[in-house]
């Protein structure tokens, strides 16, 4: 390793097993199309496309000229009170491929701003339309919706409560999450069982009287905790118990949005429309960071009033609609639509999910989830050690492989570049079963 060690020491990084990282270090110098360049001279194929982030590859030319031409030309505006060109034409942009009736944004810099801004806007709706006593959250167990403190309230993964379970949001309850291994193991796509688990919802709202619920909050299709894609029907029902007691629904689509499942919104793919959608990493495939709510035109309209010289909605970043970001975002949709990537993660899909699946006969596997580009596979943990399987593979796919294989704990999780080569696919499953075949 190149990189100094006290330089590696002065780091806390981020979701990491700090002390065991440091002992030797997996570091990354620079990037390439689908491949990380090391400090050690090797290139290594990125089968998590970043984090779920750079679906169109690293380095995009595109991409890279727009960012340089932009932080030459205006490297930052003052975002509260007055605008700039590239933000009003990503506005557009974004709405105009939202599903109908999508047609405000309000820009932050991250998944967790994105949810946490929604979540707000959520409960400003209500006020302002003389509801607000509706300040109850509705999240899902496994659901991740990030780390700050709304969205870590609604979130549903053990881990992430665990640390901070006494300062959470105090109205918020939980939607049994879908997966049941008894009934939907080894489901290529969405499984056929689980569609009355959205009567939940039915059950809390009677518990809490609908009237007290401003919002639900979902994955479209669950990722950081292990790709559970919705049975069928299942958010369909979601979307009527909602309207039947006036409550709003947000899609999560960090993960889903701008075509990991072949569309621009998993909206567009399950054919429902939530009233609000939070979203970040492929709007810029990863480049600068960026995040954007999605909002019907109703939501927006009913915070519009009052003297026109107020402020609306008291909530806003340094950051928000950063010019830099905003040319990353521009390039990055203009890709998405001159290179037909969408159509490209169409015809993927299949191969993807007969590759991912070729790994179901595994006595170390025990269920295998995928749809779109999205994927997981559930590893039989080691007898006393949780999680050490899944790291193996992880450091052993780094060092011996050449290919980068996200893990957490004992899942393994796939996020394949939209414009992923078939072989380099089906090279990624190949790799994993040779060290599956290999280690204890
Ligand atoms: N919502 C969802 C659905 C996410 O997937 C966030 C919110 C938070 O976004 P930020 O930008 O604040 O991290 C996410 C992020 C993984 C993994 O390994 C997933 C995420 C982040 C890092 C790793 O699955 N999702
Ligand atoms: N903390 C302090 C002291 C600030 O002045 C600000 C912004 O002005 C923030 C936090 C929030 O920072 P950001 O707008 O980048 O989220």
């Amino acid at each position: 390793m190149s990189t100094h060690s006290n330089a590696v020491e002065s780091y806390w990084m981020p979701f990491t097993a700090n002390r065991d990282y440091k002992k030797k270090p997996r570091v990354v110098v620079g990037a390439e199309g689908h491949y990380y360049l090391t400090d050690d001279g090797r290139r290594i194929y990125d089968a998590f496309s970043g984090l779920w982030t750079c679906g169109l590859g690293h380095c995009h030319p595109k991409i890279v000229e727009a960012v340089q031409r932009q932080v030459a030309k205006l490297d930052y505006a003052i975002a509260f009170q007055v605008g700039h060109d590239k933000v009003f034409e990503l506005a557009e942009q974004v709405t105009s491929m939202a599903p109908e009736g999508m047609d405000k944004v309000f820009f932050t810099n991250s998944g967790s701003e994105s949810v946490d801004s929604a979540l707000k806007i959520a409960l400003a709706y209500h006020r302002a339309r003389g509801e607000g006593h509706r300040t109850r959250f509705i999240g899902r167990e496994r659901g991740y919706h990030g780390v700050n403190f709304g969205g870590m309230s609604v979130g549903g993964m053990f881990a992430n409560r665990k640390a901070f379970g006494a300062s959470l949001l105090p109205a918020v309850d939980h939607l049994r999450h879908t997966h049941d291994l008894e009934h939907n193991r080894f489901t290529r796509g969405q499984p056929q069982w689980g569609v009355h688990l959205a009567e939940d919802l039915e059950r809390l709202a009677a518990l809490h009287d609908a009237s007290n619920i401003a919002a639900v909050i979902v994955e479209p299709v669950p990722g950081s905790s292990g790709i559970l894609p919705p049975p069928v029907g299942y958010l369909e029902r979601l979307r009527e118990i909602c309207d039947k007691h006036g409550i709003l629904l947000i899609f999560d689509e960090v993960i889903t949005a701008f075509g990991r499942l072949g569309a621009p919104f998993a909206a567009h793919r399950f054919g429902v429309t939530p009233d609000l959608i939070t979203t970040a990493k492929g709007l810029t495939n990863g480049v600068i960071p960026m995040g954007a709510v999605l909002v019907q035109q109703k939501i927006y309209d009913a915070l519009m009033n009052g003297p026109e010289q107020i402020i609306e909605l008291f909530h806003g970043y340094t950051y928000s609609g950063h010019p830099v970001a905003c040319a990353a975002g521009l390039a990055a949709l203009s890709i998405y639509a001159e290179e037909g990537i969408f159509e490209q993660v169409q015809q993927l899909e299949g191969h993807f999910e007969d590759a991912i699946h070729s790994l179901a006969d595994h006595p170390k596997v025990t269920d295998v989830r995928n749809l779109g580009l999205m994927g997981g596979i559930d590893l039989q943990p080691r007898e006393g050690a949780p999680g050490m399987r899944g790291m193996e593979i992880h450091k052993r796919c780094f060092w011996d492989e050449d290919i980068v294989v996200r893990h957490s704990a004992d899942l393994l999780q796939f996020s394949p570049f939209l414009n992923s080569r078939p072989e380099d696919i089906t090279m990624t499953f190949e790799k994993v079963r040779k060290l599956l075949d290999s280690i204890d």
